[in-house]
């Protein structure tokens, strides 16, 4: 589903870029971005890098519910990238150095900002980092006169040794039986340990979804990554890389965000050449600055030949955002509403090669579980219309799960209104809109 479609005009620069583009179009090269992310979900092993801000971050944030809109459609890989912190369900010592969250504190190690580091001359104290899936792979920094450390977890142990000639990212993988593991970290005392996190993979077919983001952070942040942020986008497979930047970049002008951009997409091409790669304008918030934002992430995907979703202008205005429910009292980050319209908007343009975005009504699938045409769509559907429940919200609170459609089938802005069910009932009968 998409809001209604507003026009707007950028009065942000001159036209620096060869490739520049007037005006953002709803979606760029989405076939070719995601070709490489298809051929892996449907072969049953997909690995998506979510990169963002904390509009990603959150619990109730774009990535959960893109998360867990990938997965009811290809299977639950697993949980994916967990950085080693007490945000993320671990635990670091006080005397430890730690990366933190809403932060960027040097070393700039890890994919998210956030890891621990055990050094010299502090006493050794051990962190752990709780398993949410049966396999998980540890990953860890070896350098020049790093020390070792010994990992322990339930019926196992491994000790490990973190010397290299250069900084290089390894990883220890770990099999249990069941869940909700601990694996326990003891520096043995001789030099600096460093654990950045760890992938979470549950046997068997099914996709991961990687959430790389922390609050407050923007293209500059991903930027200035140490090499290591490389290497860990290697180890986890990644097949597609979406870049959801922007509410915190907004001191950057078109021509200098574009360049910055193309740093990154490039960077992200030589770390991992057979992903793709999806640039997604951040979502409209009344600022002067973001249309010219928007621009530069559309100059991007022209220039390098990545995909490019326009949330910014095809999403719904901010007004519209507002009246749908979809924004928090702080009136900068998402209800999980919101949240699970951007994601499911995302998912859907990915999908259709950007087609939804301009389609005059929503998709047949209007409960998201990827299974259409059914029954169940229109059970939803007539539920929902009814003020009644959602079967694909579930969890506590319903805040789990891809949850349905707006209502508004025929997207002309009216609802509840009797011609959303004609136009819902007509398009499950094989009709037009
Ligand atoms: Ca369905
Ligand atoms: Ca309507």
């Amino acid at each position: 589903m998409k809001l209604t479609r507003t026009s707007r005009v950028s009065a942000l620069g001159s036209l620096a870029f060869a490739g520049a583009v007037l005006a953002a179009p709803p979606s760029l090269n989405l076939e070719q971005a995601f070709a490489p992310a298809r051929e892996a979900l449907l072969s049953g092993d997909a690995d998506i890098v979510c990169i963002g801000d904390s509009l990603t971050f959150r619990t109730y944030g774009t990535h959960r519910y893109l998360r867990d809109r990938f997965q009811l459609a290809y299977g639950d890989g697993g949980e994916g990238y967990q950085a080693l912190s007490v945000w993320t369900g671990g635990f670091v010592p006080d005397t430890w150095t730690r990366g933190i969250i809403n932060s960027d504190r040097q070393p700039f190690f890890g994919l998210d900002g956030m890891w621990g580091m055990w050094n010299p001359g502090i006493e050794p104290a051990a962190a752990f980092i709780f398993a949410q899936d049966p396999v998980v792979r540890v990953q860890y920094v070896a350098g020049p006169n790093f020390g070792n450390l010994l990992a322990t977890w339930d019926g196992g142990s491994q000790f490990v040794f973190c010397q290299a000639e250069g900084l290089e990212v390894r990883e220890i993988e770990i099999a249990r039986s069941g869940f909700d593991g601990q694996t326990w970290f003891y520096p043995s005392g001789e030099g600096q340990v460093v654990i950045l996190g760890q992938n979470n993979i549950r046997p068997g077919p099914g996709v991961r979804v990687h959430r790389v983001a922390n609050g407050g952070w923007g293209v500059m942040n991903f930027l200035q990554r140490e090499t290591v942020f490389d290497e860990q986008l290697q180890l986890l497979g990644t097949d597609l890389v979406i870049i959801m930047l922007g509410q915190n970049d907004q001191s950057f002008w078109r021509e200098l965000y574009a360049a910055r951009m193309t740093s990154l997409v490039q960077r992200i091409q030589n770390a991992v050449p057979g992903a793709g790669i999806v640039l997604v304008s951040t979502y409209d918030t009344d600022s002067v600055q973001l249309p010219g934002l928007n621009l530069a992430m559309a100059d991007v995907a022209l220039e390098t030949g990545a995909g490019y979703i326009n949330v910014f202008e095809e999403a719904g205005t901010f007004a519209e955002h507002l009246a749908r429910g979809h924004i928090d009292p702080d009136r900068v980050h998402f209800t999980s509403v919101g949240a699970r319209y951007i994601a499911g908007f995302i998912f859907d343009a990915l999908h259709t090669g950007g087609a939804s975005i301009t389609a005059p009504c929503s998709d047949i699938d209007f409960n998201n579980d990827s299974l259409f045409p059914s029954d169940a769509d229109l059970v939803d559907f007539l539920s929902v219309l009814a003020g009644g429940p959602c079967s694909t919200r579930f969890g506590p609170g319903n805040d789990d799960g891809p949850g349905c459609d707006s209502i508004d089938i025929n997207r002309d802005g009216l609802f509840p209104a009797d011609e959303d069910l004609v136009a819902f009932l007509s398009l499950l009968a094989g009709g037009a809109c």
